[in-house]
């Protein structure tokens, strides 16, 4: 007999409704099941959905997602099946009805070992086989390398210098990578473990402090590809997320060469004074202006700003500064910095900048109304 005890919650509940509770219960649970998978059923278009990828390792990875759920579906049919004509087919007819009685069946026994042995040992080489494909190019591919080095809560970009092998051009939050050609991702964390994702590229991998690690991708189209941060680094994790940019070769090159020529020089005199309030004020304590580094040296605190103009987002992505056509809007991106500089953990709450530069700890430091204003003029003013 089944007693009320071990039936758990869901048990009694159920056993003690009615007709139609029972079906009002069945059909919330089917919901929450639907709501579950709510990403895909919903749009599989939305940025942050696997289900439609964007270049080969995704769509290897998708792959074997399929196999592994199908495979999985039919072996639980056919358990389930089995189960179920056996629970019939020998039920106990009658209180007196004791059916044959039996012991060991080697014929049936050799079956079900040997049948799931092939099954999960067919799927484990599927999958190990699309592990160590989505971790480097395939050989004799030409590709690019870059570095993605994880902070927190921003990502740090670095590419082969053009003209220098020795060095890297340093930039941040938005990636720019070639449509068509395989890029190598060496992965970095310069403080807790990142993880980083580019759901319709590639699967997470983790940057690891001081371990490093790799993937690659490639985008088969041009176009703006969203990532995030995928495993939880501390206050600001769901707000650390950054753009790929996937542009022809021929935009890539021009892309880097810009990003490698030295921040231009405005002659405006209030982005003159914001020069030198950048440097008063301590904001060069942790943000660099120089857009090339020795390769395999550790970045700075902040993001590199030699650039910071050119980029369509602030703050590893939470600042839109675009125009819709993928350019960027200068009334935008100066709206955006004074926000930014007004008050950072606003925007995004716990920053390090917020919580430890200078002129946001200590209030005797505080900027000024035509501190900002200059600042704001400055910063716009680095293309
Ligand atoms: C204590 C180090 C520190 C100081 C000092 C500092 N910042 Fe920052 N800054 C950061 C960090 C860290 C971020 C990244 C925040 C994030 O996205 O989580 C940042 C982000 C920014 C950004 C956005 C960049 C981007 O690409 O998203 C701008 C612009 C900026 N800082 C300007 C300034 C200015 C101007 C000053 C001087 C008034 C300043 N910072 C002082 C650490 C600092
Ligand atoms: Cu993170």
């Amino acid at each position: 007999m089944v007693t009320m005890k071990n039936r758990g919650v869901f048990g009694s509940v159920f056993i003690n409704s009615s007709r139609t509770q029972k079906i009002i219960l069945l059909l919330m649970s089917l919901a929450v099941a639907v709501l579950a998978t709510g990403c895909f059923i919903i749009d599989p278009n939305a940025n942050q959905s696997t289900f439609e990828p964007l270049g080969p390792v995704a769509d290897r990875q998708l792959t074997i997602f399929w196999w592994i759920l199908i495979g999985g579906a039919v072996v639980f049919v056919l358990v389930e099946a089995a189960l179920i004509y056996a629970l019939v087919k020998f039920r106990r007819r009658s209180e007196e009805y004791v059916p044959k009685q039996v012991h060991g069946n080697t014929r049936l026994e050799l079956l079900w070992t040997i049948i799931p042995a092939i099954v999960v040992i067919g799927f484990s080489v599927a999958s190990i086989d699309a592990l160590f494909y989505s971790a480097d190019v395939p050989k004799d591919e030409p590709s690019i390398t870059l570095e993605a080095i994880g902070h927190q809560w921003w990502f740090e970009f670095r590419y082969p210098s053009p003209d220098d092998p020795e060095s890297e051009v340093v930039t941040a939050n938005e990636v720019y990578i070639p449509v068509g050609i395989p890029v190598r991702i060496n992965l970095e964390s310069v403080d807790v473990i990142h993880s980083f994702w580019v759901p319709k590229l590639a699967g997470k991998v983790d940057m690891v402090p001081s371990e490093g690690n790799h993937m690659w991708f490639q985008a088969d189209e041009a176009g703006e590809f969203f990532g995030q941060c995928a495993e939880y680094c501390g206050t600001s994790h769901a707000s650390m997320k950054f753009k790929v940019v996937a542009v022809s070769p021929t935009e890539f090159d021009k892309w880097l060469s810009d990003q490698s020529a030295p921040a231009v020089e405005s002659g405006d005199p209030l982005a003159l004074e914001g020069a030198e309030v950048f440097k008063s004020t301590g904001c060069s304590g942790c943000h660099s202006l120089k857009t090339i580094a020795r390769s395999g040296s550790k970045g700075r605190v902040g993001p590199n700003l030699a650039h910071v103009a050119s980029r369509r987002h602030l703050a590893a992505g939470m600042m839109d500064s675009s125009d819709g056509a993928g350019n960027v809007n200068d009334a935008y991106l100066q709206e955006n910095l004074r926000k930014w500089l007004e008050n950072p953990s606003e925007i995004k709450p716990g920053n390090i900048m917020s919580s430890q530069a200078a002129v946001y700890t200590d209030p005797d430091k505080s900027l000024t109304e035509r501190q900002i204003s200059a600042l704001v003029a400055y910063l716009t003013s680095l293309k």
